[in-house]
């Protein structure tokens, strides 16, 4: 196993009052550089690279067959032509992608060797000009769906969506062996594009240059790595020009899939301040323009980003992280609606508002971003896939009634879908997920999301080992061993979430506010003394002198907090959200014994909750809360709804009781020696 490495190449500044070139840019620590060593993660890591991996490449098969049903067909051996599909290919691609992420942690020759097979295939299938799309190349596309010949329906024939997976699961599959297999294809390809694009190909277009925009993003991003990996500039310029075009060069003016919006190409990409149309198209088009940023040095959508990010959180984002509200576009809506049992918060734009948050985050290094990150990640992304690794959810509403197949018609969690993009799309975002734990700079060392881990880290000082242990998101309690070589200085550089910086949100935005307050302070102690620090965009900075040795505690309160929503949002009026940490709590009906929706919480009543961890079973190690109400409402974090019996009524927003005193029955039962309380820690 060839463990090749990468950084975040060139991160500049987006915004321009961050231009002051003190500033320094900043480099995530690839994930395969940390070694997750126990807690939450190890869980998770550990059913995708024994389950998941596994269970999703078995799952391709009807992608491969079309892969050799092309070639045979090519070669004359058979007369059957391929099923005709848009983009199955790229479910494939982001499958490989995410296994060879799994080869980078785990040797496996038995699947290295399945994408070595399917390399020869593609080869086979691909044109020699580069061009790759089993439809068109075997003639029977669907010309409602793809057009009648290559790119002649770029708007929805999704030709560019499939060959930016394919890249990005070829520079992964470089990454993790070595091997160009798949990287010759994707580079092969991407040179024909440009040819036919930007540059004129006399048999494509009747000879003129296509460009135009693809209407869904994704060759955006993915050409950005493949620059990254290959140091071809071509790649870079042409991400760019893809980008620039978008919403210039071509307009579509019809209704729903045809509308300006839905593919964002209402405006020129610079010029829109507001998330609009189909949430994971957005989402990859943000990544992408704070990628070209970074890379290029540019702040040419720097303004856009800021405004679009800034529109995102305080009028259209679900408390679960989730974008794109309404089902009939998979995208957003109007300001503040927020609809929970018809959300759609696809798994798939829930992944998307990571990755743009992370770019978001290393272009400015301020943590606000990383709290939406986080809360995408721990809420509507994980939940797209059960905690043993083989279910998923294409759609993520915070209300579920058990009955409406909401779920591309499931009423839980399905095995697979006919169109799969969420499953890879889950799956390749957990084996990266230790990528986001720490980031660094000349001088300064951040940690970005906390758990259980270990890395190495090399500042202009030297290198530095950094030991972490901590139970999060469970805990807010974290221990980090810091050992340079050699006595050093450099600033650690410890991110607080706005829901403990005791502003009274639950994140940036201001759309979900605390009822409660945060109680304790954070604490931070340094070879067990406390410790003053500031806070500088999120980070609490402790700036010294570090030796081998060095011990810092970091001390999050985590209590049980309620959460109201802003008014506007009509769905959450009169009703109330339980956190804990950065976890979205929800009631299940199998914890309930009764319909949730028949449930009220006291608004009044975060003192008396209790709090325990369960044991055994699906969700052996997850906390749960018991809060007083109409009874005593049981809660689980949302990502682990639907892991133990389908069909169940669920919600993340409990109404609230009308009266909200205290009886004395209440504080009664919620009292520690209460004994259906047993065993659970009650405030
Ligand atoms: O169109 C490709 C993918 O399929 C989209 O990203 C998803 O929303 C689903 O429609
Ligand atoms: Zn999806």
């Amino acid at each position: 196993m060839k463990r090749l490495l990468w950084g975040t190449a060139a991160i500049l500044l987006l915004s321009p009052s961050c231009s002051n070139s003190e500033k320094q840019e900043i480099i995530q620590v690839p994930f395969n550089e940390v070694t997750i060593t126990g807690g939450f993660w190890q869980c998770r890591m550990n059913s995708e690279l024994e389950t998941t991996v596994p269970f999703s490449l078995k799952h391709c098969d009807a992608a491969i067959k079309r892969f050799e049903q092309c070639a045979d067909f090519l070669s004359g051996s058979s007369t059957e032509l391929p099923e005709t599909h848009r983009f199955i290919s790229s479910d494939l691609y982001k499958v490989i992608e995410g296994a060879a992420y799994s080869l980078m942690l785990k040797d496996d020759p038995e699947t290295e060797s399945l994408i070595d097979s399917f390399a020869v295939l593609a080869a086979k299938v691909q044109r020699p000009d580069g061009y790759l799309y089993i439809n068109h190349i075997c003639g029977n596309p669907n010309p409602d769906e793809m057009g009648d010949k290559p790119y002649s329906w770029v708007v929805h024939s999704h030709e560019l969506y499939n060959v930016g997976h394919l890249y990005e699961a070829a520079v992964a599959y470089y990454q993790a062996t070595g091997k160009t297999n798949l990287l010759d294809i994707a580079v092969k390809n991407a040179r024909h594009v440009n040819k036919v694009f930007f540059e004129g190909d006399p048999n494509y277009n009747g000879g003129k240059p296509v460009n135009q925009a693809p209407g869904h993003e994704e060759i955006e991003l993915a050409l950005c790595k493949l620059y990254k990996v290959t140091g071809d500039t071509l790649y870079l310029d042409m991400a760019k020009k893809f980008l620039d075009i978008r919403g210039v060069t071509y307009r579509p003016e019809g209704e729903g899939v045809m509308s300006p919006e839905y593919a964002q190409q209402h405006a020129p990409v610079a010029l829109q301040r507001e998330v609009a149309g189909h949430s994971v198209r957005a989402g990859y088009l943000y990544t992408a323009m704070a990628q070209v940023d970074a890379l290029t040095g540019r702040s040419d959508y720097a303004e856009a980003l800021n405004s679009i990010w800034d529109n995102l959180v305080s009028t259209r984002m679900h408390i679960t992280g989730g974008l794109g509200a309404v089902r009939s576009v998979e995208g957003f809506g109007a300001k503040y609606e927020l609809p929970n049992k018809e959300a759609y918060d696809e798994t798939c734009a829930a992944v998307a508002n990571v990755f743009f948050n992370e770019g978001m985050f290393l272009a400015s290094g301020d943590a606000r971003f990383l709290d939406i990150a986080e809360l995408s990640i721990f809420n509507n992304a994980l939940a797209g896939i059960n905690l043993a690794g083989d279910r998923f959810f294409y759609v993520n509403p915070l209300e579920a009634d058990g009955q409406w197949g909401f779920n591309h018609g499931k009423t839980g969690r399905a095995e697979w879908f006919g169109c799969a993009c969420c499953p890879p799309n889950i799956s390749r975002m957990i084996l990266q997920t230790p990528g986001y734990m720490y980031a660094y700079t000349d001088d300064a060392i951040y940690l970005t999301l906390y758990g259980s881990s270990r890395t190495a880290i090399t500042l202009d000082c030297g290198k530095v080992e950094l030991n972490q242990t901590s139970d999060y998101p469970f805990s807010g309690e974290v221990t980090v061993d810091v050992n340079p070589g050699a006595g050093s200085r450099f600033s650690l550089k410890l991110r607080i979430p706005t829901w403990a910086d005791g502003t009274g949100n639950f994140i940036p935005g201001g759309l979900y506010t605390f009822r409660n307050r945060a109680g304790e302070p954070v604490r931070i102690k340094v070879n067990g003394k406390n410790v003053r620090y500031r806070i500088v965009d999120g980070f609490a900075v402790i700036d010294r002198y570090w030796d081998a040795g060095d011990r810092v505690e970091l001390s999050i309160p985590m209590p049980v907090r309620y959460v109201a929503a802003d008014s506007r949002i009509e769905a959450d009026r009169n009703a109330t959200a339980v956190t804990i940490g950065p976890l979205v709590y929800c009631a299940e009906e199998c914890d309930n014994a009764d319909r949730v929706q028949n449930l009220a919480i006291n608004t009044e009543g975060w003192g008396t909750t209790c709090m325990s961890t369960i044991s055994g079973g699906p969700l052996d190690g997850v906390r749960k809360v018991i809060c007083p109400g109409s009874r005593d409402i049981t809660m689980i974090p949302y990502y682990a709804w639907d892991n133990r019996e389908d069909s169940q009524s669920m919600t993340v927003w409990v109404k609230n009781l009308p009266d909200t005193t205290r009886t004395e029955k209440d504080l009664e039962r919620f009292s520690p020696n209460s004994p259906s309380l047993k065993g659970m820690i009650c405030l």
